[in-house]
């Protein structure tokens, strides 16, 4: 079948799914009777109060840091070593850490031969340093020099990567990860990030350097064949039994989607997104889509003295390994007591499903474009649609629905939000996200109240559907 009879079979599905679904809405607007009043709407903000850091508190402190993006080869294993793209000749980029209260100040110097930006996942950063080009910034041509510089409201794990031609830059390997900690922060006996990635490597032991290829743009991105933790297919974590670690996931894949699973070991979700939960869960079976982040805690047990846990993901029909934890054959050691702080608010919004949607985010592909095929929102690419407008400091619906059979990890920049339903079936997930994801035919129903004002991204981080436009804008005023 070639690629143009596969989008012609999609547009047909299209169609038909769109005659279903007006028809289902025929129907459906008989039987809601929602009680959408001010009332309901300032019980759902009431509930929300206290949940951010409203202004940053500065602590007067300044971290600084030098970052230049260039080429650069990369040994991904023994007898492959590619041509890749890398902040400071690492990959993953330097791993920052920030205390809370301190001010970031990145000077960077992009000497890559294309145009650039640094986009801060997840931090609620001043409107003007999240790194959107056409949106709060120019791109930083080769040769120029650009400071980023932003105080961070939220501890947590975020990360950090190019709006650029995001599909090759980030597959060639530029990313980091921005950890902000919190005084409060309690002591593990090590605190460890893992950075997911997988590469799409050629027979020849090459990376693939077609990008936004018309398979790729017709199905759910570019998933690679090799996986890699912190940049190596052999990512070992050395433990003593007793041991207490955290350990922070970043999903920086292009496409990829990965389920990870800890067992035997307990693994306690303390983290979404950066943000702490309101109640720890397993750690094992949760998404962790393009974008996403998941701390997890995990005590050692005493009677796993010389194993080795091999953490696999288990989101496709394939188990995929990710890296190994290897526990030493000595005497524990003492294993540290605390309660993980939780989130001190989160609100249940169970309501929420009397509120009308405010607006509605309808997901879809078609035909046309520079790469053949169109990614939209509201039958629309980047930057043709017009930006929604969300009010600061109100409580607000937006519904995302999924009008393909693709996967759609969609990302709001600059906001927090709460999954509020999943094909209209309530859920409380417990946590924060900045990016969800969107299975084929899903309708997700979002919360959020919006606090960072300005002009922010929303588009999906399936970067090969961004690149074929599936993105837009939202204003917060
Ligand atoms: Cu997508």
């Amino acid at each position: 079948m070639t690629a143009l009879q596969k989008i012609g079979g999609l547009s047909v599905l299209a169609i038909g799914l769109m005659i279903f679904i007006v028809l289902m809405r025929m129907q459906t607007d008989i039987t809601p009777v929602l009680n959408d009043t001010p009332q309901l709407r300032e019980a759902l903000r009431e509930e929300f109060d206290g949940s951010f850091a409203l202004t940053s508190t500065a602590s007067g402190v300044v971290q600084e840091f030098d970052l230049r993006a260039a080429e650069s080869s990369f040994e991904l294993t023994k007898g492959i070593t590619i041509s890749s793209f890398a902040y400071n000749e690492q990959i993953p980029g330097p791993e920052l850490r920030v205390a809370l209260g301190a001010t970031v100040k990145v000077n960077f110097r992009n000497d890559l031969p294309q145009p650039t930006t640094i986009h801060w996942h997840g931090v609620r950063v001043p409107n003007a340093m999240d790194g959107v080009p056409g949106v709060t910034q120019e791109p930083i041509e080769p040769g120029e020099s650009f400071v980023y510089e932003f105080t961070p409201k939220d501890p947590g794990t975020f990360w950090f990567h190019p709006h650029v031609r995001g599909s090759e830059q980030v597959e060639k390997g530029l990313y980091g990860v921005l950890i902000v900690e919190d005084p409060e922060d309690p002591e593990y006996t090590q605190d460890v990030v893992w950075v997911v990635d997988d590469w799409r490597i050629t027979p020849a032991g090459k990376l693939d350097e077609r990008f936004n290829t018309g398979h790729d743009l017709s199905h759910d991105g570019r998933w690679g064949n090799v996986i890699t933790v912190n940049g190596s297919v052999d990512e070992q974590l050395h433990v003593k039994p007793g041991e207490r670690i955290r350990l922070r996931l970043v999903n920086v894949s292009n496409a990829r989607v990965y389920v990870p699973d800890f067992s035997p070991l307990e693994a306690g979700l303390i983290a979404a997104d950066g943000m702490p939960v309101s109640g720890v869960s397993s750690a094992t079976g949760i998404e962790l889509a393009p974008g996403n982040r998941i701390d997890v805690d995990i005590t050692v047990p005493t009677g796993f003295r010389g194993k080795t846990i091999t953490v696999t993901d288990t989101f496709t029909r394939a188990t995929n390994r990710l890296g190994q934890i290897i526990v030493a054959d000595e005497d524990a050691v003492s294993t540290p007591a605390f309660d993980y702080p939780l989130a001190k608010i989160m609100p249940l919004w169970s309501t929420a499903v009397e509120a009308d949607v405010d607006a509605e985010y309808v997901l879809d592909a078609r035909r046309g474009g520079e790469y053949g095929i169109e990614w939209t929102i509201n039958g629309k690419t980047f930057p043709e649609a017009e930006a929604i407008t969300l009010r600061s400091g109100e409580f607000e619906k937006i519904r995302f629905t999924n009008e393909s059979a693709r996967l759609h990890p969609m990302h709001l920049h600059g906001q927090f939000f709460k999954v509020l339903a999943r094909n209209g079936k309530p859920v409380n997930e417990g946590f924060w996200r900045d990016t969800v994801l969107l299975k084929r035919d899903e309708t997700v129903d979002v919360g959020l109240v919006p606090v960072d004002e300005g002009e922010w991204a929303n588009h999906c981080h399936t970067l090969e559907h961004a690149e074929a436009g599936m993105m837009t804008t939202v204003i917060v005023e």
